[in-house]
């Protein structure tokens, strides 16, 4: 009807290259730029996620880690949105994007001492990494990618941010001013949206009345992509148009990627009271990490050698995550006082001075 925007005519159907069983359906408007190297590093790159990941949820059980967020079920919306980036775009993340870390080179061991609470926010380098403390605050981090591509905006410096939040941050007042600035400035920033059907235990029928999440970015005048979160390849390639249109001045972009957590929430979380057995296994006939391995093999760019050795990292991997995490104690307080400002205040440095006297006051008492 004229002038009316009905909410049955939005598309729900998703962007998908990959079917669940590993072969290729494609999409005639998405083209897949990657070489076999490329394929392979992928596949490393979702499999040692899933190890280390793993790894983190075992500490917890064992008392080593305070709470850990599995991202169990997540890893192609994480390594195929991450794989469209160039070096130099910076990342928002929220509190599981382990994958994304671990591909930009970020130790997964600094990620468990976060929920070790043995350093408070994070001890990797951001400006090495370009990748943001973890923000645990619903939606926050999208507030500063958009300030973040806004500054980039200005200096002209052709840097794209990211930002990855769930389907239950799009309910945040900060959601809508993320995107509303964002759409307004045409600011370089993607907004990808891991839809994994579930906020804790709030599932998305509860959470919102749009068709799809993807439908949101009309509201602020922005293209929206639904894709399969699941098939990595289709989420690479809708990453790779959405970047490429905002580091060429086209605004941003939100992605829906549908996917779905496999684990609990975090491990505090008992997702049994929420969700019913079936439904966990729908999703796990639809594991992303099997669907990319056939499809590889059939594609002759995986063989059992190289599945061994990605297998071999991740062990290894896990291996330095447990020395580096169990037993270790907290840093040291006076930390706190160095790591806030660059250029510490009066105030604070009579605090740190204080701080200092009582501490050797009280080793001499030892
Ligand atoms: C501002 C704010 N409100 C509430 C919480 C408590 N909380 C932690 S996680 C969560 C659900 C988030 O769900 P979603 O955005 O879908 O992300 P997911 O955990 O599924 O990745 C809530 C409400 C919080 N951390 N921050």
């Amino acid at each position: 009807m004229r002038g009316v925007v009905d909410p049955a005519s939005i598309s729900t159907e998703m962007i998908q290259m990959l079917a669940p069983d590993g072969s290729f359906v494609g999409d005639g408007d998405f083209e897949i730029d990657l070489k076999e190297e490329d394929l392979r590093q992928i596949y490393r790159h979702m499999v040692l996620a899933r190890r280390a990941d793993q790894e983190g949820t075992n500490l917890q059980r064992q008392g080593e880690l305070g709470v850990y967020t599995p991202l169990l079920g997540q890893e192609a919306a994480q390594v195929g949105s991450a794989y469209a980036l160039s070096e130099r775009d910076w990342i928002f993340p929220s509190y599981r994007e382990l994958a994304v870390a671990m591909y930009r080179g970020i130790d997964p061991s600094s990620v468990m001492h976060l929920f070790r609470g043995t350093v408070h926010g994070g001890d990797w380098d951001a400006r090495e990494h370009r990748f943001a403390y973890y923000s645990v605050p619903i939606a926050t981090q999208m507030l500063h990618a958009v300030g973040f591509a806004r500054a980039a905006q200005i200096e002209k410096s052709n840097i794209v941010a990211i930002t990855y939040f769930g389907d239950g941050a799009t309910s945040e007042g900060d959601f809508h001013e993320a995107c509303n600035y964002g759409g307004v400035w045409k600011v370089p920033v993607v907004f990808f949206c891991q839809n994994n059907q579930y906020a804790i235990s709030v599932p998305l029928s509860k959470q919102t009345a749009a068709p799809t999440i993807s439908a949101k970015a009309l509201g602020y005048g922005m293209p929206g992509y639904r894709v399969d979160g699941n098939d990595v390849l289709a989420v690479y390639a809708v990453a790779r148009e959405t970047i490429r249109r905002a580091r060429e001045g086209g605004g941003p972009s939100l992605i829906e990627a549908v996917t779905f957590r496999r684990g609990p929430h975090s491990t505090a979380d008992d997702p049994t009271r929420y969700r019913t057995k079936e439904e966990l296994a729908a999703w796990e006939a639809k594991d992303p990490i099997a669907r990319f391995q056939t499809y590889c093999k059939n594609e002759g760019v995986l063989d059992d050698d190289f599945i061994k050795s990605c297998d071999d990292e991740g062990a290894q991997i896990a291996t330095n995550i447990r020395a580096s995490i169990v037993g270790a104690g907290p840093r040291p307080a006076i930390d706190l006082f160095n790591n806030v400002y660059e250029e510490m205040p009066e105030t604070l440095r009579r605090e740190y001075k204080q701080y200092e006297e009582e501490q050797s006051a009280r080793e001499g008492d030892e």
